[in-house]
């Protein structure tokens, strides 16, 4: 049996008026092109499915942006018969042909950079630092939720969203346009449902319960920063963290200049942009890709319990889940004792690595309540982010103690969560190994890093390297 996690059957309901909002002006003057990385339309058509082929027009008119040299239509055999879910041995199970991009080019089609980098060139390379939501200035956090809105009521150009299909069965996928915020949402609503082995479901998904929780995460944060940064047209724009355990229990973030007040039936309060906020995916279940109402406008508004558990994780606890020096181990799931990846995503106690329950990242998603503590549709709550960057400063601190490099990534005896599996939906695409690197090779850090506590192997020569940032 699959142990309760977050639970994982949603159904949204109620409907709210709409809200004035603080953001709503910000769109007017704003023309946005963006880039995505995942389902491009024009590899979700019949055609496309049919020939197998992922390999579409780029920023420059040619096939993968051939002309200007950002990438190349290459050829693969590496489609495994015996998968059956096409998530997993993405994105070879569906496509035979897809697009390598040279350099810093990146997306389905090469037309966008690697996060970190701008430019028509993709060669200015602009780290960025994330701070803690209250180190923000009143500025920045007007931008923040500024640029949030935008992303939700942006129609993103690049990325669909698949809404149903049988597993393996291309020819049944069916596909909504998204906009940008929703394009991720789908992403973590279609990488939660179960994954299916030669047509039976297992107790188990491609992005929680195993090895790829820390790694798919982090993907997943730097899509989502790389997409805000192009939006806003700030660079070096960053995601903040939520440190929880300073003022989890005071709810010191649900506030009007932040994530909004909760109203007493769990919606957001006008004037923020969030009473407004619709649920994407809000009719998904665990065995189905991310449904949805057609008709945005008439999806369920986001939700927080009210009357949620006021159980937060505490500094002490965040010390004990730094102490495993081991990331994961067998039986690599919600049981697996004494190792860093299950004390983390809160299926172990930290301070004993064992007796199962609900800790760390489980416990803050549950005392949120609502949206956030509903696996499938989660990432909803832009809180969600917030506190994923929190999971991933001290996914990155525990690197740092413990030096790890993409070598500690685990074999494992779990489908699609293993060091060369590739994670859902990238394109082109990264395996889970790499993002065992730590922030910098990527791009970014964490404001306070100079405080952490000290790496155990300072003189090391497995001490990774930073300041590089190879995205591939
Ligand atoms: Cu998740």
């Amino acid at each position: 049996m699959r142990a309760a996690a977050l639970p994982r059957v949603p159904k949204g309901s109620g409907r709210r008026p709409r809200a004035i909002l603080l953001c709503f002006t910000l769109l007017t003057f704003c023309l946005i092109t963006t880039t995505r990385t995942q389902f491009h339309p024009d590899c979700c058509t019949q055609a496309a499915l049919r020939n197998r082929r992922c390999c579409p027009v780029s920023t420059d008119g040619s096939v993968c942006g051939n002309l200007t040299g950002r990438g190349s239509c290459q050829r693969h055999q590496l489609r495994d018969p015996k998968i059956t879910d096409t998530r997993c041995n993405w994105p070879y199970q569906v496509y035979n042909e897809i697009c390598s991009c040279k350099g810093n080019y990146n997306g389905a089609d090469c037309g966008d950079c690697k996060p970190y980098y701008h430019g028509p060139t993709c060669s200015e390379y602009i780290p960025c630092v994330r701070k803690a939501l209250h180190e923000l200035t009143a500025a920045e956090k007007k931008q923040f939720i500024n640029t949030l809105y935008l992303a939700k009521t942006t129609p993103s150009t690049r990325c669909v969203v698949q809404t149903g299909g049988e597993l393996g069965h291309v020819d049944t996928y069916t596909f909504q346009p998204t906009s940008e915020y929703d394009c991720l949402v789908a992403f973590h609503a279609n990488s939660a449902m179960y994954i299916s082995i030669g047509g039976q479901r297992i107790d188990k998904d491609l992005l929680h319960y195993g090895p790829a929780f820390c790694t798919g995460h982090r993907y997943l944060l730097i899509q989502f920063e790389h997409m805000l940064q192009k939006l806003s047209g700030n660079k070096s724009f960053c995601l903040p963290y939520w440190d929880w355990t300073k003022d989890g229990d005071t709810c010191g973030v649900f506030t009007d200049d932040l994530m909004g007040r909760v109203g007493p039936n769990g919606t957001i309060l006008a004037p923020s942009c969030f009473a407004d906020w619709k649920i994407a995916c809000g009719n998904s279940n665990d065995y189905s890709f991310c449904q949805q109402d057609d008709d945005a406008s008439q999806r369920a508004p986001l939700r927080r319990d009210p009357a949620a558990t006021n159980q937060w994780p505490t500094a002490a606890e965040v010390k004990d889940t730094l102490k495993w020096p081991v990331y994961d181990r067998h039986p690599f799931n919600e049981m697996s004792p004494e190792c860093f990846r299950s004390t983390l995503e809160g299926f172990m106690d930290a301070a004993t690595g064992r007796d199962h329950g609900a800790y760390m990242h489980r416990k803050v998603h549950k005392a949120i309540g609502g949206a956030m503590n509903q696996v499938t549709l989660a990432s909803n709550d832009p809180i969600f982010y917030c506190h994923h960057a929190q999971l991933d400063r001290i996914y990155a601190m525990w690197q740092r103690i413990h030096c790890k490099t993409p070598a500690d990534y685990p074999e494992n005896n779990y489908p699609c969560q293993g060091p060369n599996d590739v994670v859902y939906p990238s394109m082109p695409p990264v395996v889970q190994k790499i993002f065992m690197n730590l922030p910098e090779y990527f791009g970014y850090s964490y404001s306070d890093q100079n405080h952490w506590p000290a790496s155990k192997c300072r003189n090391s020569s497995r001490v990774p390297e930073c300041g590089r940032a190879v995205y591939h």
